[in-house]
C-alpha cells in the first residue's frame, strides 16, 4: 500500500447567487470566504485535484418556490420556510422532504459564475450539480435517491458505485483526503462532506475529510454552523482552521 498523500480541494458552490450584496440566495458574509479559498489554490496539488463545483438549476427546478409545478399550492409557498415533499420519479414509493428557494444559480445567468474574485484560473475541474429539475441535490456526489439511482451508477476499477463524477473522478485521481470549503456550511458543503465520508467508504478508498472553517459560511448564520459542526465532527469528518492545512499539506 502506497503511503503518498494526495489531497484534493473541493470548492463548493462559490457562486454569485450565494453572495452578497446581490445574489438571489445570498448567504451572509459569504464574501469574506474567497481570501481563504484563494490561498488553498495556491498550495502546490495539481490543477487536476483543485474542484469547483457549481450549483446548476433549470428555470424551473423543483426548489424554487416560484415553479410551475407548486403553482396550486395552498397556501402558497414561502421561500426558507415552506417544505415539500420530493418523489423518486423512478419510484414513486420512494420520497423526501425539503425546503424551497427563491430561484438561484440558473444555467446562463450572471447569479450562475463563480464568484468575482476567485482565482478561477487555478480550478481544474467544474462539477455541475442540481441539473435534474425533478430532484434538489445538496451534495456534490448524488441526490438523496437510492432506489434505483437517477443517472447509470459510476465504474470504478470494474466496479459498479453510484457515487457520481465527482465520486469517480476522486477515485481515478487516488486521492486520499478531501479539503473542503465554499457555500453553504449547512447545506451543500455538509451534505457533501457527509457523502464524502460514506462513499470513500462505500469504495473503500477511506477519503480523510477535512473542511477549512474560514473558507465556509452558512445560511443559518454562526450559531446554526457550530451545531452543523458537531454533527460533520461526529461522522469522522475534520473540521480545522486554514494554518492547520498549509502545515500539512
Ligand atoms: C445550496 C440551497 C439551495 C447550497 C444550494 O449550495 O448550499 N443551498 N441550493
Ligand atoms: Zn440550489
Amino acid at each position: 500500500m502506497s503511503t503518498e498523500v494526495r489531497p484534493a480541494l473541493l470548492i463548493i458552490d462559490v457562486q454569485e447567487d450565494f453572495l452578497p450584496p446581490n445574489g438571489a440566495l445570498a448567504v451572509p458574509d459569504g464574501r469574506s470566504i474567497l481570501p481563504t479559498i484563494n490561498t488553498l489554490l495556491s498550495l502546490p496539488f495539481p490543477p487536476s485535484l483543485k474542484l469547483a463545483t457549481k450549483d446548476h438549476h433549470p428555470p424551473t427546478h423543483i426548489s424554487f418556490h416560484t415553479s410551475p409545478c407548486h403553482h396550486a399550492a395552498s397556501p402558497p409557498l414561502q421561500p426558507f420556510t415552506s417544505t415539500i415533499t420530493i418523489t423518486n420519479p423512478s419510484n414513486p414509493a420512494e420520497t423526501y422532504i425539503s425546503q424551497v428557494w427563491p430561484p438561484h444559480c440558473i444555467v446562463d445567468t450572471p447569479g450562475n459564475a463563480l464568484a468575482d474574485g476567485l482565482d478561477v484560473d487555478k480550478i481544474g475541474r467544474v462539477v455541475l450539480k442540481g441539473r435534474d429539475e425533478r430532484v434538489e441535490m445538496y451534495s456534490a456526489f448524488r441526490t438523496p435517491l437510492r432506489d434505483p439511482p437517477l443517472e447509470e451508477p459510476e465504474t470504478v476499477d470494474g466496479e459498479a458505485f453510484g457515487i457520481g463524477e465527482l465520486g469517480r473522478v476522486l477515485c481515478e485521481e487516488k486521492v486520499t483526503d478531501v479539503i473542503i470549503v465554499g457555500l453553504a456550511g449547512d447545506y451543500c458543503v455538509k451534505a457533501s462532506a457527509l457523502d464524502c465520508v460514506a462513499i470513500g467508504k462505500e469504495t473503500r478508498r477511506g477519503w480523510r475529510t477535512w473542511i477549512v472553517e474560514e473558507g465556509v459560511r452558512s445560511v443559518g448564520g454562526d450559531k446554526i454552523w457550530t451545531e452543523a459542526r458537531k454533527e460533520l465532527e461526529s461522522h469522522g469528518v475534520q473540521v480545522v482552521g486554514l494554518q492547520d492545512v498549509k502545515k500539512r499539506f
